[in-house]
């Protein structure tokens, strides 16, 4: 029988986020984390845990199906395994930084320096791409703090908050890539195989989908209704609902959770308060 075999990173930073979204798509796992693989009940699919330098190497390879990594790491390892879905979680980005005593005015002054970073192929096409001649040194670790060690003049390593370059001292100067976790497929699967993963993805989509939506409620006078109609841009049109309060309704309906605080406010402006929000489990379409 077919089988879809996913990897996910082994407890580090990617594994609670990648645990909870396949709970949230409803597949569970037998001793999720406890071993190096755990299949799922009721379902075709098996979990691997891995290495996050690892798994797009063998997501390429066939070695598994899928894997849930970030596409930094993908990038630079050079995968053929293609993003399927970026799954929002995990976003960082790939920056290059410099010593405050460094004067820098643009890309252009890192030409001739010593660039210590663990993403040397990612750093190198970037920097072939804008015309920036430098030499790349690769180290695996410690990277923010490589020029204070004399491991190199410049580095180049994730950030997420900036908080570590700002405990250290040097200085962000260039975004090399923006980054986050994505579901990468190996695109040489069995009909089988495809199908299910295929299932996978619905529900994956469902689960982000949702999460980008929010569920309204609220009770408005019905001569008000109109306005909130024109404020409230759902998936439909609002449904409404008589109140036991003869001349009030109450209104539903789903938003898209760009500008959502501004809608509130807007629509606070219309109806006063009792507002309430919920959070939506799934967005099927
Ligand atoms: O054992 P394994 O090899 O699997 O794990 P790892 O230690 O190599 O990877 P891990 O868990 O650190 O990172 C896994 C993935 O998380 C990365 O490939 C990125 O896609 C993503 N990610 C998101 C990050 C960060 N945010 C992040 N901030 N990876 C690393 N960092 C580090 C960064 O290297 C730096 O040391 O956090 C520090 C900077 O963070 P801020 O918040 O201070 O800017
Ligand atoms: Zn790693």
């Amino acid at each position: 029988m077919s089988l879809l075999r996913l990897a996910i990173q082994k407890s580090e930073r990617l594994t609670d986020s990648s645990l909870a979204l396949i709970s949230e798509c409803g597949i569970e796992l037998e001793q999720a984390g406890a071993k190096l693989r755990a299949p799922a009940f009721k379902l075709p699919l098996e979990v691997l845990f891995l290495r996050d330098d690892d798994a797009p190497g063998y997501c390429a390879d066939g070695v598994v199906d899928a894997a849930i990594v970030g596409k930094n790491a993908r990038q630079e390892r050079g995968s053929d395994a293609t993003v399927i879905r970026e799954l929002g979680f995990g976003r960082c980005r790939l920056s290059s930084a410099v010593p405050k005593s460094l004067s820098y005015s643009s890309v252009g002054s890192l030409n001739a320096l010593n660039i210590a970073t663990s993403y040397p192929r990612v750093l190198a096409d970037c920097l072939e791409r804008r015309c920036v001649r430098a030499s790349i040194h690769e180290i695996s670790g410690l990277v923010e703090v490589a020029p204070s060690l004399g491991l190199g003049e410049a580095f180049c390593d994730l950030v997420r908050s900036g908080g570590t370059l700002l405990g250290n001292g040097p200085v962000e100067v260039e975004t090399v890539m923006q980054s986050q976790a994505a579901l990468t497929c190996n695109q040489a699967l069995c009909k089988e195989s495809r199908a299910i993963r295929e299932g996978f993805v619905s529900r994956i989509d469902a689960v982000l989908r949702a999460g980008k939506t929010k569920y309204i409620t609220l009770n408005a006078p019905n001569e008000s209704i109109p306005e909130v109609v024109r404020l409230l841009p759902g998936l439909k049109s609002p449904s409404a609902r008589p109140l036991a309060t003869s001349g009030w309704s109450s209104l539903h309906t789903v938003v898209g959770e760009d500008d959502f605080w501004g809608l509130i406010e807007r629509l606070g402006a219309a109806v006063g308060k009792g507002i309430r929000v919920l959070p939506i489990e799934k967005v099927i379409q």
